[in-house]
């Protein structure tokens, strides 16, 4: 049975050159590039430095060393203070319908028509090299590269944010973020000075209702949604403007993993998530969103029970149902992690004409900083040379000099006005086609203070609870005593689960004896929060994927595994758009039961369940007795069963289960007998995982 293996890019790679001494300088010729250094002088000596004998020190007149070890020094730029961990790729988004009756900007306009994209996801608290299954809410930046310049929706893959007010970001960034005199925790906000922030900022608990959710740890960037969060505003052209909220809808459905998962998924592959996204795109299944918009207008905006300015509030689907006018797909991985991906600079304020900004508290705060960020964090004025942020649309402007400026204006004339002719005279402002805002008539006093309705920090919080599924408040429940177990301060325990008693009393209940703590009083809300209805749409589990596509089953085999079972599982995995990997005992593979030999994806000590969606156990008879022997199997199936996967078994791997424990197989187990049995365990993976296993016991 051929097995599949991801190929990559580095399969290209040209073969290995390293040599004691002179030997590359002698393969250079013919079709081998002569080594240079950055000046184009060619290189004689790559591997000695220049010294006098060969026990002799070392010469200060060894160009080509200094200029490797000075570029070698210089090779890291600062990290994002947030969202350093992240992973992009490249696509287009095609409009699917036309939106020219409400919004003028050219990429809403002809039905069928591609616009380059670059997206790059990642989390916020952790460094650049923490690991991706950290709890944490994910970012979803998108790059349009549209025919009127750069439009940047940088989102997140929830609705709503921590707090409303700008001038709150470095704080809340300081109290998730490791505390400053240990530095750590990494990527966790497990410890006492977020908590403590949390907690004394009412405001945030919408959105620690949803980073305790599921939705924090999604089990891929491609099964996961994408929000703009702020209320924006659409432009037609006749100046009318519609308020808009935009979502990213993931083809495949929602999914995320269990917590359990996620702590060991970031020891067995700590790249889960980009890993995951390269393989999607290497082997042409495509990771694909529909853009959605909310779409409403003053008189919405007057009756609705919340702020659309504050960015803490979402409106719920079923309130302004999500239209979908066009998909994003990624079918490009990047030619350079740095150049692209780490070089790429998002900005809020990167807005075509026909799309505007509204007042909201945040968003204008953040049209500040993102760019002044890339100036800190990409070295100077011109990152917008850089090829990955660089327009695809013609540009003019007068900007001139700086650090590395390499797209330089020929000709005599950088100033505005002028008097010389075209084409010397340059490009010029233009009212008819060039950016201009929605003309909102403003008046007010000048004030630090917020408008009446953000002070409702609970209705929506507990709207997103009650709306859940038990098993998904239940997971609510546990990562909240997780995170909060964490916490050193007794007191800081206390005054959350008191502003969860004006969330939910069965939650703030149910924390504080998780926490093994008296039921605090419940604080005193800024404003007494009201029943909302609960809408589906912000559970995970209310709205099951299409389908198994995309998704991963892990077969643990052994000598002697019946081949036409395996053969059988192949077929039916991959024609749902799934994919099959073997995991053996050892990694130079097995000898099925015809003879055939059978290389492994994953040797069972490092591929564990939960790399996989599902699992397979189909060992010979021999096969089951020495993996019942074996701790990695026995990890692999106890695991699988914790995780609530569903579990596809030949008979014979009765013998690893009552090894590792399991003696109650339940109806998330599904016993092969023959092929015929295969269909019907593949239909019950569309389900994802066998929830019954994990309901709360009532
Ligand atoms: Fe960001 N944010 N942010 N943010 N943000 C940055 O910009 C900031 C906020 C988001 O993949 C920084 O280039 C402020 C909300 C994403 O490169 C910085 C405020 C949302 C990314 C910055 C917010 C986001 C960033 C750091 C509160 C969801 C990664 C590096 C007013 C709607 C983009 C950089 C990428 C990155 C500032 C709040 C999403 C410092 C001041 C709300 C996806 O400019």
């Amino acid at each position: 049975m051929p097995t599949r293996r991801t190929p990559t890019k580095s399969d290209a790679a040209p073969a290995s050159r390293h040599g004691a001494g002179g030997e590359l300088h002698q393969e250079a010729g013919g079709d081998v590039p002569v080594l240079t250094t950055a000046q184009g002088g060619p290189v004689a000596d790559d591997q000695n430095t220049l010294r006098y004998g060969p026990r002799g020190p070392a010469l200060l007149e060894d160009f080509h060393f200094r200029e490797k070890i000075f570029h070698f020094d210089h090779e890291r730029i600062p990290e994002r203070i947030v969202h350093a961990r992240g992973y992009g790729a490249h696509g287009f988004f095609e409009l699917h319908e036309s939106l020219a009756d409400i919004c003028k900007a050219d990429i809403f306009q002809r039905v069928g028509e591609k616009t380059p994209a670059f997206v790059r996801f990642s989390t916020v608290a952790g460094n650049k090299g923490s690991a991706d299954l950290a709890r944490d809410v994910r970012g979803f930046a998108v790059k349009l590269y549209t025919q009127q310049g750069n439009w940047d929706i940088v989102g997140n893959n929830i609705p709503v944010f921590f707090i409303q007010d700008a001038m709150k970001f470095p704080d809340l960034v300081h109290a998730a973020k490791d505390e400053p005199d240990r530095g750590f925790p990494q990527a966790a906000t497990a410890h006492d000075n977020f908590w403590d922030f949390a907690s004394l900022m009412p405001e945030s608990t919408h959105m620690l209702m949803w980073t305790m959710s599921d939705r924090a740890i999604p089990r891929s960037f491609r099964f996961m949604e994408g929000f703009g969060v702020h209320t924006f505003r659409l432009l037609n052209e006749a100046g009318k403007s519609t308020f808009v909220k935009f979502h990213w809808k993931p083809r495949l459905g929602l999914q995320s993993i269990v917590w359990d998962e996620a702590v060991k998924l970031n020891g067995a592959d700590p790249d889960f998530h980009r890993r995951d996204l390269w393989n999607a795109i290497q082997t042409g299944a495509f990771p694909e969103w529909e853009l959605g918009l909310q779409l409403f207008d003053q008189e919405f905006v007057d009756s609705f029970d919340f702020d659309v300015l504050d960015a803490t509030k979402l409106i719920p689907e079923e309130l302004v149902p999500v239209r979908r006018v066009g998909r994003l797909v990624l079918d490009r991985v990047v030619d350079n992690f740095f150049a692209e991906t780490e070089q790429v600079a998002f900005m809020t304020q990167n807005v075509v004409p026909g799309v505007d900004f509204t007042n909201d508290p945040l968003l204008q705060g953040r049209n500040f900083s993102y760019l002044d960020t890339q100036l800190k964090r990409l070295g100077g004025p011109n990152f917008t040379h850089l090829p990955i942020n660089a327009p695809k649309c013609p540009f003019a402007h007068f900007q001139q000099d700086g650090h590395m400026a390499f797209r330089n204006p020929k000709g005599r004339v950088n100033y505005e006005p002028n008097s010389w002719s075209q084409p010397e005279a340059g490009p010029r402002e233009s009212p008819a086609l060039g950016h201009r805002g929605f003309a909102t008539e403003e008046e007010g006093p000048k004030i630090r203070e917020r408008g009446a309705l953000f002070a409702d920090h609970y209705s929506q919080a507990r709207q997103f609870f009650r709306s859940q599924t038990p098993v998904e408040q239940a997971h609510i429940i546990n990562a909240f005593v997780f995170e909060l177990s964490k916490v050193e301060t007794p007191g800081i325990r206390a005054r959350m689960v008191g502003n969860l008693r004006n969330v939910d009393a069965e939650l703030a209940e149910a924390v504080a004896a998780g926490l093994g703590m008296e039921l605090p009083p419940a604080s005193a809300p800024a404003r007494a929060p009201v029943d909302q209805p609960p809408s589906e749409a912000l559970s995970i589990l209310r709205n099951p994927p299409p389908s198994f596509e995309g998704r991963k089953v892990g077969a643990l085999v052994t000598d002697g595994t019946e081949i036409d079972l395996l053969k059988a599982l192949q077929k039916a995995v991959e024609a749902e758009g799934a994919v099959l990997e073997l995991v053996a005992p050892k990694i130079g593979g097995i000898t099925a039961s015809d003879g055939t030999h059978l290389p492994a994806h994953h040797a069972v000590a490092g591929g564990p369940s939960v790399l996989f969606d599902a699992v397979a156990v189909l060992p010979s008879e021999e096969g089951a007795v020495l993996l019942a022997d074996n701790p990695a199997a026995k990890g692999f199936v106890s695991d699988a069963y914790a995780h609530s996967k569903f579990i596809a078994h030949t008979a014979a791997a009765r013998t690893l289960f009552k090894s590792a424990g399991l003696m109650t197989p339940d109806k998330g187990f599904v016993e092969l007998k023959a092929a015929g049995d295969v269909p019907g365990f593949v239909r019950a993976c569309r389900a994802l995982r066998f929830w019954e296993r994990e309901a709360p016991k009532g």
